[in-house]
């Protein structure tokens, strides 16, 4: 169900079992807001693997990526605390309970957030290029990339199609949030496509504009573009628009979304939003791409409205009839004003999506997390995707074999509290040791080589 030459295959990050809601990103408003409520993991983890199968099921290629291991045992002994694992749960616990949560934090699902892509296509090398994010902003993200570059290792193996580049320096300079503030304008019969970064602010501006509430710098965004050798003169750089940031904007997916000729944002998406456009339709015509703007009006759909539903955080996907699906969080459904919106897209014949699609990510969305924010795109030709690991690609028993194995493990509801449980952390040996059993994927836990 793809385009002529590229094939679409998107990793959705599996939610793990100590998925729990402690405010650990301040800039993200649904994170910030359901600070220690109580969270559902089985309910989470079965409904993102609903969505994975639902794309499955409508014949899109769809890849599954395991969770990483939480709390991170053996990040907290590098800290000093010792002993057995319980008496290390309640000497971090009695810290803080905040420094445990950051510890066994379930983020590692959005999966968006794991690394910047670049298909081969565009790179001087002819080769796709893997960056993976270092996520460096919080506490809790911070310990998700060394794990994401084993991974993308393992199903990325081939060394003449794929090069894998290590997250960038661990400071603020080079903040890197992945592919959630990176998108690709394209089209298919055309080789080239145009890349967009787009930053929160330059570490060397901010100092004057005094602004440092942002999460993705221009300096990453520009050692990407050198790392995975674009070519300049179809790779651009834009700054988000500050307001939108301060009002929970925390990064580019949340208010602008691409799929190959089409863009979907919001007015307030971009600093010099019209420029930007222009820049994006000269490239276009240069290589005789037919690009298409769907920009959302401030009149027409709120900032605040945009971020309440998660418009944005949408899922585009090319249909084999040529036009494209819209998967949004059910959330859209219910806000009149968005689901209206969208409907006018749809019966708009010179916009490419024909079709709209919900869907319940509820407990995800509670953290800030939609549709875009848990799958990782990649864009392959037909070689290169015969040459993945294909263990790690969705099909129908292997859906089945995780709804059961998420039953059998996952917890229907955690509180702060319970992340002090020695218990929680031997479920989750025993649950990631069969998941390894389940994709065949050999041993990837630490745990499982002691
Ligand atoms: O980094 N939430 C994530 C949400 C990431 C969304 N990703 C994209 N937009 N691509 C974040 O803010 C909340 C965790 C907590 O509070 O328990 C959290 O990390």
């Amino acid at each position: 169900m793809n385009g002529i030459s590229n094939i679409e295959v998107n990793f959705d990050g599996l939610v793990g079992p100590t998925h729990h809601y402690a405010g650990l990103s301040i800039d993200n408003n649904a994170s910030f807001n359901n600070r220690y409520k109580l969270s559902n993991p089985r309910k989470a983890a079965l409904q993102g693997l609903e969505k994975m199968k639902f794309l499955f099921d409508r014949g899109f290629f769809q890849g599954v990526f395991p969770p990483q291991l939480r709390p991170n045992i053996f990040a907290l002994r590098k800290l000093g605390f010792s002993g057995t694992e319980k008496q290390i749960l309640n000497s971090v616990a009695n810290t803080s309970i905040d420094l445990l949560s950051a510890f066994t934090s379930a983020s590692s699902m959005w999966l968006a957030n794991a690394a910047t892509i670049s298909p081969s296509n565009d790179s001087l090398d002819r080769k796709v290029h893997f960056t993976v994010a270092n996520l460096n902003n919080y506490l809790h993200r911070s310990q998700e990339h060394l794990f994401n570059a084993m991974i993308l290792k393992k199903i990325f193996h081939n060394e003449k199609f794929f090069s894998h580049h290590s997250a960038l320096i661990q400071q603020k300079s080079f903040s890197d949030e992945g592919s959630a503030n990176h998108m690709r304008i394209s089209w298919d019969e055309i080789n080239q496509g145009i890349q967009i970064f787009v930053y929160g602010n330059s570490v060397f501006n901010h100092l004057k504009s005094k602004d440092f509430n942002y999460r993705q710098t221009l300096e990453a965004s520009t050692a990407i573009s050198r790392l995975h050798q674009l070519d300049p003169n179809y790779t651009l750089f834009f700054k988000q628009n500050p307001f939108a940031i301060k009002h929970g904007v925390f990064h580019n997916d949340v208010i602008a979304v691409s799929n190959k000729n089409l863009l979907f944002y919001h007015e307030y998406a971009f600093t010099n939003q019209n420029e930007n456009i222009d820049k994006i339709i000269s490239k276009s015509y240069k290589l005789n791409l037919p690009f298409i703007a769907i920009e959302v009006l401030e009149k027409d759909v709120k900032l605040s409205e945009a971020i309440s539903s998660y418009l944005f955080n949408s899922q585009i996907l090319s249909k084999n009839n040529g036009k494209m699906i819209i998967l949004v969080p059910d959330e859209c459904y219910y806000i009149e004003n968005i689901w209206n919106y969208l409907n006018k897209i749809i019966a708009n014949d010179l916009y490419p999506i024909d079709e709209i699609q919900t869907i319940n990510l509820h407990e995800s969305m509670c953290n800030g997390g939609g549709p875009a924010c848990l799958r990782l795109k990649v864009m392959l030709n037909q070689e290169q995707f015969k040459s993945i690991n294909a263990n790690f690609l969705l099909n129908d028993l292997l859906y089945e074999k995780l709804k059961k194995w998420i039953n059998k493990y996952y917890r229907d509801q955690l509180c702060i509290n319970d992340l002090i449980d020695v218990q929680l952390l031997t479920e989750v040996y025993q649950a990631l040791d069969e998941l390894t059993q389940i994709l065949k994927i050999g041993s990837i836990y630490k745990f499982q080589s002691i």
